[in-house]
């Protein structure tokens, strides 16, 4: 809260920010900013000033200390992982709990954030009672719109964008098998989605699903029920591309199947952006990662209808791809320890922002050197050079292990690694580096097996030459 209060001017937003990014290692000398130091990037600001907003999923019960700080300063909307869900909020007929859904709304209002309602009507993470009951159409909609009618009844005029409907579709186009498709049929969507507009009239009603990124069947079937929905009349606003996306698969046709949509005459929103690979992560996996999200971000602005992003949890502590994709992780913008990525500064420089001259070519070199090694343990020393015309203010450099040596102490940065992945960032008064200027840092280790220098480092998320 304190945070939240000091980026409303312009020196907190500066103070507020170096303070998140430094605040998950300890001792971090760039907690008070250097004079002259590059302003990291502010995602909500960044986008707010785009005309967008930048979301991420929260789990409730994390949100406080570091996370809670991250969540609060860098993100203007936010979507409960689970909280919201019809098996979190009403486990038996008509007994209610809301403490976490409460706990989100309390935060985003506290912290001026819009809310994604996530989601209403669903086949998945659905009560037993629902699921497995024998239901006629009639009762089956009259549960549905009782559900939606106290969900979004008790949240009206606090939910900027409710997900009414989820994941209706297979992956051919053909209508979903759920429990709701079954006994009410095709028009179970349309009666959610007026039930939603009677129970809160000013959220904004979107249809959700995954794999509709690109123009493929899945997504022209919802393209054709948007129309036909549109047609009748029925209350919906815009359509949610959940963007779960792999490692090199971002689809060619994303931005031409946002404008598609927003041809039709709704709003468009990416709700669920991660983007997966196999872990440890390479730097050049980061690397690539970085240039995806940037283009994902890109998509949304390059058409006037697509209101925001939202990723699927913002640090890769809080993602649900490691429990569900075996060998995947790394996915979201911030590692496990709350440092960013290199993919958020891909998000930070398509919503507009640049270092300020921080080595904006990229042009750097890397002289790594192992200086003394014993039977399990080495020090090493590792010089940055600023090969580019302007001035670094402000450095991260990242490389990866290739035989899992661990980085067990630092001096003149603070090293942290996740996995094989290993990321030093400035000790503050080494935050500057003038062209032609070098910074030099080093640390401690420990290997097994051996001891083989990185192959690849990047510098502010830009290969340097090794
Ligand atoms: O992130 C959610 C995870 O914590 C749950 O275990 C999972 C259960 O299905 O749901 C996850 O969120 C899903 C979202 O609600 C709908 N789209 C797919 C998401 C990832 O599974």
């Amino acid at each position: 809260m304190k945070l939240q209060s000091l980026r409303r001017t312009a020196l907190g937003t500066l103070a507020a920010a170096s303070l998140v990014i430094g605040g998950a290692v300890s001792g971090h000398a760039a907690d008070s900013p250097q004079p002259g130091a590059a302003a990291e990037p502010v995602l909500r600001d960044l986008a707010a000033a785009k005309g967008i907003y930048y979301g991420t999923a929260v789990t409730a019960s994390k949100l406080n200390g570091t996370y809670g700080a991250v969540v609060g300063e860098q993100f203007d909307s936010i979507t409960p992982g689970n909280e919201m869900k019809w098996e979190s909020v009403e486990p038996t007929r008509g007994s209610y709990n809301w403490s976490g859904a409460d706990a989100v709304v309390d935060y985003a209002e506290a912290h001026g954030q819009k809310v994604r309602g996530h989601t209403l009507v669903w086949h998945s993470q659905l009560p037993g009672w629902v699921s497995n009951g024998s239901w006629t159409a009639d009762s089956l909609r009259t549960v549905m719109n009782d559900h939606i009618a106290a969900e979004a009844g008790r949240y009206k005029g606090r939910i900027d964008h409710w997900d009414v409907v989820n994941e209706p579709f297979n992956e051919d186009g053909t209508r979903r098998q759920s429990v709701f498709q079954t006994a009410i049929g095709d028009s179970y969507i349309a009666d959610a989605l007026r039930a939603a507009r009677a129970a809160d009239p000013t959220a904004k009603l979107y249809v959700n699903d995954y794999n509709v990124e690109g123009i493929n069947a899945k997504s022209t079937a919802l393209y054709n029920l948007v129309k036909s929905l549109k047609e009748q009349g029925v209350p919906i606003d815009g359509v949610g591309l959940q963007a779960h996306l792999i490692l090199g698969q971002v689809p060619s046709t994303l931005q031409a199947n946002i404008q598609r949509f927003a041809d039709l005459g709704v709003d468009v929103a990416i709700t669920e952006l991660d983007i997966r690979m196999t872990v440890p992560p390479t730097s050049a996996q980061l690397t690539q990662q970085k240039a995806e999200y940037k283009a994902v971000t890109n998509a949304c602005l390059a058409v006037a209808r697509c209101e925001g992003v939202t990723v699927w949890g913002f640090t890769d502590s809080d993602s649900w791809i490691p429990d569900v994709f075996e060998g995947y992780g790394a996915a979201t913008p911030y590692d496990e320890n709350f440092q960013p990525k290199p993919a958020y500064y891909g998000i930070a420089e398509a919503l507009g922002w640049s270092d300020g001259g921080t080595n904006p070519t990229g042009a750097c070199a890397v002289t790594y050197t192992v200086q003394n090694q014993w039977n399990s343990g080495f020090t090493a020393q590792v010089t940055v050079k600023n090969t580019s015309t302007a001035a670094v203010n402000g450095w991260k450099l990242a490389w990866s292990w290739p035989a899992g040596q661990r980085v067990t102490q630092a001096w003149n940065a603070t090293v942290t690694q996740s996995g094989t992945a290993v990321t030093a960032a400035d000790a503050g008064y080494n935050a500057a580096i003038a062209p032609g200027a070098t910074a030099t840092f080093g640390f401690n280790g420990s290997w097994s097996g051996g001891n083989t220098a990185p192959t690849a480092f990047a510098l502010n998320g830009t290969t340097c030459t090794a």
